[in-house]
């Protein structure tokens, strides 16, 4: 049985990956962080008894910012795969913690490296970095392809560059099997909630239901090519199965606005959006059909740019070129942007379905601010 380990298990790519790997037979450990509460809302259903024997799924308590902990780890659990999964890894905070996104991303890649080496594990374990088309940043060609050069824009993406590059460096210096996955970006309904697909989905549901008036976003120009997070962590298993460790990108090489998508979110909620006005000054109107509270030809107000959320420096175009994948992957993603808005919006729509029993049956009358 084929043992793999998997760092930021708890996040949205590491609680896909552990059920796909699970699925295929394989015992599959998981670094999570010590946090005051519970952090495996991902991985719940995936979770087995300590005491049960000869369990397939085991977590270890760990940090990308501590040696001695990846190093005790990977000694006891002798890993055939090592997935590199865990960063901080929101853009936008980077720019609010650079030396923490720095010692995490980049610095905490070269420790599980050098913990393979130092354990002499380096014809055995197999890594794969969680590379990113933030590498890209100030795009110099489009599509963005392995061989287009980077210009990072931001205290992420420069640690993520390191990250790359570190990989590169130890699979050349010392013949281990380690690649970079660039992928682009990928989304689910357990996305993280404050990326902007799920703010977006999770928002346009409560303000259908009345939970919420307003939804804020930043640059409603920036264009991605966003992928499912379900399709894309079969390849990072696949570019582990090689016969050469190689680096590849992995995208749909289809490109949406975020406006694009806030309209696809409200479309899947029978809403309409009026837009006016451009930059930080534009705002989206809710119009009939609306809720009952409106008269015929009202408008409401539901999304508005806030400037809070603009970034130092922006990425405002990726779009990926996955033709190496394509060809030697057999890569084909298999969720379009309709079906992956779609999902996000009911599994949104669902939760706050939720909320809004609990708040009509009395209980929500609490406030946090009172
Ligand atoms: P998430 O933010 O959902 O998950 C990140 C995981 O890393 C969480 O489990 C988190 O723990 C853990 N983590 C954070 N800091 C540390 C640390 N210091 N030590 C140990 N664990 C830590 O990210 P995704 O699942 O979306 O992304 C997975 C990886 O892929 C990341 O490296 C990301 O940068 C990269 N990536 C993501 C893309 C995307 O579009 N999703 C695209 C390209 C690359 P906790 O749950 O406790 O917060
Ligand atoms: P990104 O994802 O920065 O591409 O990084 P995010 O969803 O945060 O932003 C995408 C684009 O939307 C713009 N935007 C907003 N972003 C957020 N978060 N909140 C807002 O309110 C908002 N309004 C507009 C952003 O400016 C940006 O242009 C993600 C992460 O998963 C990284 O870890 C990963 O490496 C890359 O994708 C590929």
């Amino acid at each position: 049985m084929k043992k793999a380990l998997i760092t930021g298990v708890t996040g949205q790519d590491g609680s896909y990956l552990a059920g796909y790997l699970l699925e295929k037979g394989y015992e599959v450990h998981g670094i999570k962080r010590r946090t005051s509460l519970f952090n495996t809302d991902r991985i719940d259903h995936l979770y087995q008894d300590p005491h049960v024997e000869n369990r397939r799924f085991v977590l270890h308590h760990g940090d990308l910012t501590d040696s001695s902990s990846l190093i005790r780890i990977i000694q006891q659990v002798q890993p055939d795969e090592i997935y590199n999964l865990a960063a901080q890894s929101h853009v936008g905070v980077s720019f609010e913690e650079p030396e923490y996104t720095a010692n995490s991303d980049g610095l905490g890649t070269l420790r599980i490296l050098e913990a393979i080496r130092i354990l002499g594990l380096e014809k055995k374990t197999r890594f794969y970095q969680a590379s990113t088309s933030e590498l890209y940043g100030l795009v110099q060609e489009i599509p963005q392809k392995e061989t287009t050069p980077f210009y990072p824009r931001s205290p992420y993406a420069v640690a993520k560059l390191y990250a790359y590059w570190i990989t590169v460096n130890y699979r050349e210096a010392y013949g281990m099997y380690a690649c970079n996955g660039i992928l682009f970006n990928h989304e689910s309904p357990v996305r993280g909630e404050t990326f902007v697909t799920r703010k977006i989905t999770r928002a346009l549901a409560r303000i259908k239901l009345g939970l919420q008036d307003c939804l804020y976003l930043g640059n409603l120009d920036a264009k991605r090519d966003w992928g499912h997070a379900r399709d894309y962590v079969e390849m990072q298993w696949l570019m582990l199965q090689q016969n050469q460790p190689e680096d590849f990108v992995i995208a749909t090489g289809v490109q949406y606005s975020v406006r694009d998508f806030v309209n696809a979110a409200a479309d899947v909620l029978g809403i309409k959006i009026r837009w006016e006005g451009q930059g930080v000054g534009e705002k989206g109107y809710w119009v009939s059909p609306s809720t009952s509270s409106m008269g015929a030809g009202d408008e409401k107000l539901i999304v508005a740019v806030d400037s809070r959320y603009f970034r130092p420096t922006e990425v405002e175009t990726l779009l990926g070129d996955p033709t190496k994948a394509k060809e030697k992957l057999g890569w084909q993603p298999r969720t379009s942007f309709a079906q992956l808005v779609s999902e996000m919006v009911r599994e949104d729509l669902k939760a706050a379905e939720r909320d809004d029993l609990v708040k009509r049956h009395g209980f929500a009358v609490f406030d946090y601010h009172e």
